[in-house]
């Protein structure tokens, strides 16, 4: 892995060259990311969170800049020596046992739901497309805290090359594991959505994730307590509401146990 001074964003040192037509396929170079975000800000839900902060109270407004700020960030020397496994270590399916068996080659991810142009992308592509890494701490409701190295894509460059559109309010993440028969699921709004930590972790502490860390891919929303942190995400979707979606309440445990649905910290 080797440091972009200038982008800041952690690139894999070797990449074959078919990887690069993949990546240009997925990511669509520099100019298509600046059309992206031109797209965003002309979004209606972007475009109503910026003129609530501009007109309305205080509170609001600091709400506004809260929800935008960086989770703090830390440097090597505080990560974890142990960071636990926690919920479901593993789907424990055929179908998910057959792709880690294969070393998820054959998974993809689909992104689907309000979007223009759908995408199914391999995990060779999440690989070659641009990364963020961060060193976060996890906060989970059980009662315990670990600092770890995250690295994935960021959530925000995987939307804005689907076109989603800007009627979509929130991210519904499908997970491949279920819990006594009611499949995992979490969702978070645009502004998480497009916040700047919020990636698409294939990689912790400086591998690739385990499958009790939820191989080959988990969310990472660091503004958020630990049951947002989906593992194990197979499915991506943009829609207008969280309604119809399992029991309505946007979460497995906001569902099941009636944890909160915006779990900020
Ligand atoms: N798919 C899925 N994601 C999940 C869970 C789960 O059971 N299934 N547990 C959540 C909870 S409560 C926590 S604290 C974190 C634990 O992540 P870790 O196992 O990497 O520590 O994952 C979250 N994401
Ligand atoms: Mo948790």
């Amino acid at each position: 892995m080797s440091k972009d001074p200038n982008s800041g964003l952690i690139l894999p040192a070797e990449r074959p060259t078919s990887l690069v037509t993949r990546r240009n396929a997925l990511i669509g170079g520099a100019g298509l990311l600046l059309a992206g975000c031109d797209q965003i800000n002309a979004s209606p839900t972007v475009k109503s969170v910026l003129s609530l902060g501009e007109q309305a109270t205080h509170g609001a407004q600091r709400l506004v800049t809260d929800r935008n700020a960086l989770a703090r960030e830390f440097s090597r020397a505080d990560m974890s020596p142990v960071f636990r496994e926690n919920g479901n270590r593993n789907p424990g399916t055929p179908e998910y046992a057959a792709l880690a068996a294969n070393k998820f080659a054959d998974w993809t991810l689909v992104v689907d739901g309000m979007v223009a142009q759908p995408l199914r992308i391999s995990l060779a592509q999440m690989m070659a497309a641009p990364r963020r890494t961060q060193i976060t701490r996890h906060d989970c409701v059980e009662g315990w805290s670990a600092i770890g190295e995250w690295s994935g894509v960021p959530l925000g460059l995987i939307l804005r090359r689907a076109g989603m559109s800007g009627n979509a309010k929130y991210v519904v993440f499908h997970c491949a594991d279920s819990t006594n028969g009611a499949p995992y699921y979490e969702s978070i709004d645009m502004i998480d959505a497009f916040h700047p930590q919020t990636i698409l972790a294939t990689h912790m502490n400086g591998e690739l994730l385990t499958v009790g860390h939820g191989a080959p891919l988990r969310l990472r929303v660091e503004r958020q307590l630990g049951y947002k942190q989906a593992k194990y995400v197979m499915r991506v979707e943009a829609v207008a509401s969280l309604e119809g979606i399992h029991g309505g309440g946007g979460g497995y445990w906001e569902d099941h146990r009636g944890y909160q649905w915006f779990a900020g910290i």
